[in-house]
């Protein structure tokens, strides 16, 4: 098969060579961008947000652009200063020290930010909840992180559990209420009467950040722990990799209950002393597209979810919009698919870049740097500093070609040090000194990673070892499917059989003659054994609150099984 290749593109990027970098670099050089190389101290919110308001060039420079359909607002680093000063002071007002996991579930407001780095700035750890979760995966997650207080509002309260939570001291409302209840803490009153001076609590490289919590395949989500150290990933990813310049206004479409709204929404953004987009409420392509051209954003991290869905919305809706600003776009989530990329090139003139990586890593691993050849479908390759490869079951090195897990050597700054309460679970992980991911791929001879599915999701069909994500790729391309789930369902001589879920673009009606159509599609396209025996079309794919498509629910729903742990679905 002839592979496609596109060229870095000439212009505003930082175009460093990556086999270069890639043969002389060291962590440790790295390390004289932070304060901490001279002073022995550190506080990630002195790093993102303090050291850029005590620079008087930065000081009144926007750090905060809020918008959400009825509130903005927009908040300089001498605001955020501010804020998270007295919201420290808060903290410490009633108990909060060190070491104590404080979480939040509330959206993305600029009180949520200010709440964020006050519980930096006590030494405190921070625990971000998606806003819509139910009670029982708020409980879950305050019972296993014996968190002591909950920060939320007034709106939220009816899903935050009222018992069983013995460490549970205080709980934070933000945003009007009804009637006042003395028993929790109001936030803008105690944010009123608070100083905006405080003592930063100076840490350890490796004390305690983020505890941010992730849903296997089975079992309670676990906690994945996170220390200040992580920031010298997050600063060298966002100069190479988002390609971060003080001028740039950046936006990063992830809520913080998810990873990549911390990473890549807050630390990596703030390291770099960029102007931060911030934007509230539902997507739709309009908004999106609004988003991009009012606040000129020039630098712009999604996920292919939302990418599909500008597809589906077509160039007739990102032609109402001016988007010359924009230089430079990054995906993450789950895999790119190459028609996506195709489509960038024509409605923005622009590669989409494709970042690899997950909550457990802290930070990028794989990804598509702006200097480098894209080839749709990549992930791309490591970063330097980083040993990615693929192996057995063993820990063996596999050649070229050879699909296996993909395995990263272990020792890179943002690696979660622990699970929280679980060392067996956090021990499970690596294979000598291989930190196993979970995701099967494999590497082609210039080193170019390719991802094939979650290990859980390969299909085995008649014994041909199918990736779900090459089949909804194919599918993808077909003028009348927006989205696919691809999975492999039991059958009795070929072991599986490819089963596909897709939803329909619009002015196309579900038929057998369809079906057939789309399936030939695939066949031609890809091969026979990757063509789907089964079709259903649906209104909708399962996906979680970062973008997955949840094949192990299509799966569950196709079999009839109890459907474990949902609660990062979507609504
Ligand atoms: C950052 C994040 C991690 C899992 C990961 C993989 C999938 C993420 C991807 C990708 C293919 C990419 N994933 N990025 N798969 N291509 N560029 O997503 O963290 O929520 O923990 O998920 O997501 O399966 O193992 P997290």
């Amino acid at each position: 098969m002839e592979m496609k290749k596109i060229s870095p593109r000439e212009g505003n990027h930082n175009l460093k060579d990556y086999n270069r970098m890639k043969e002389s670099f060291t962590w440790e050089s790295i390390k004289a961008n932070f304060s901490w190389f001279e002073t022995g101290k550190v506080n990630m919110a002195y790093e993102a947000v303090d050291r850029h308001a005590d620079n008087p060039n930065k000081s009144n420079q926007t750090a905060l652009l809020f918008s959400s359909p009825d509130r903005e607002e927009k908040l300089t680093f001498n605001d955020l200063r501010h804020e998270s000063n007295k919201f420290a002071n808060v903290l410490r007002k009633y108990g909060i020290k060190k070491g104590d996991r404080v979480f939040l579930f509330m959206p993305r407001t600029p009180e949520f930010y200010a709440a964020f780095f006050g519980i930096l700035k006590v030494g405190a750890i921070a625990g971000p909840l998606f806003e819509a979760f139910m009670e029982q995966a708020v409980r879950d997650r305050l019972q296993d992180s014996e968190a002591k207080m909950l920060i939320t509002t007034p709106d939220l309260l009816g899903r935050v559990p009222q018992a069983d939570l013995p460490a549970l001291e205080k709980i934070v409302l933000v945003g009007n209420y009804k009637e006042k209840v003395e028993s929790y803490i109001h936030y803008h009153e105690e944010m009123k009467a608070a100083s905006d001076q405080t003592e930063m609590e100076w840490v350890d490289l490796e004390d305690g950040m983020l505890l941010h919590y992730t849903s296997g395949s089975t079992g309670k989500p676990k906690g994945v722990y996170h220390v200040h150290h992580a920031m010298i990933q997050h600063y060298a990813t966002g100069d190479w990799v988002l390609d971060l310049k003080e001028d740039d206004i950046y936006w990063c479409t992830a809520d913080p209950g998810w990873v990549t709204g911390t990473s890549y929404g807050i630390f990596a953004p703030w390291l770099h002393g960029v102007t931060n987009v911030v934007r509230g409420g539902r997507f739709t392509p309009d908004d999106w597209y609004h988003t991009l051209e009012k606040n000129s954003v020039s630098v712009w991290y999604t996920a292919p979810t939302a990418l599909r869905k500008l597809v589906s919305a077509g160039k007739e809706t990102v032609e109402k919009y001016d988007l010359s600003a924009l230089r430079h776009i990054l995906s993450v989530g789950e895999p790119l698919n190459p028609e996506v990329i195709s489509w960038g090139l024509k409605a923005f003139h622009l590669r989409i870049h494709d970042t690899w990586w997950m909550t457990e890593t802290g930070a990028h691993i794989i990804v598509n740097f702006p200097s480098m050849e894209i080839r749709p479908g990549s992930m791309g390759k490591p970063l330097p500093g980083i040993e990615a490869s693929i192996v057995d079951n063993e820990g063996n090195e596999l050649a070229p070609y050879q699909m296996g897990n993909l395995a990263i050597k272990k020792g890179w700054p943002s690696m979660m040090r622990a699970i929280w309460n679980n060392p067996g679970k956090f021990e499970s992980y690596f294979i000598q000194d291989w930190y196993v991911s979970g995701d099967s791929a494999y590497k082609d001879e210039d080193g170019y990673f390719w991802f094939q599915g979650r290990l859980d999701d390969v299909i085995n069909t008649s014994g041909e070892r199918v990736g779900p994500f090459e089949v909804e790729s194919k599918l993808i391309e077909h003028p009348a499917v927006a989205e696919a789930g691809v999975i492999g369902k039991p059958h009795p001589e070929r072991g599986e059989i490819v089963k596909a879920f897709i939803t329909l673009n619009e002015g196309y009606k579900d038929s057998e003659a369809l079906r057939q159509e789309i399936r030939q599609f695939v066949k031609t396209g890809l091969s026979a054994h990757a063509a789907p025996r089964e079709l259903e079309v649906k209104d909708s794919i399962p996906k979680t609150r970062s973008g997955k498509i949840m094949r192990r629910l299509l799966k569950s729903w196709e079999l009839g099984l109890p459907t474990g742990d949902t609660s990062t679905l979507e609504e």
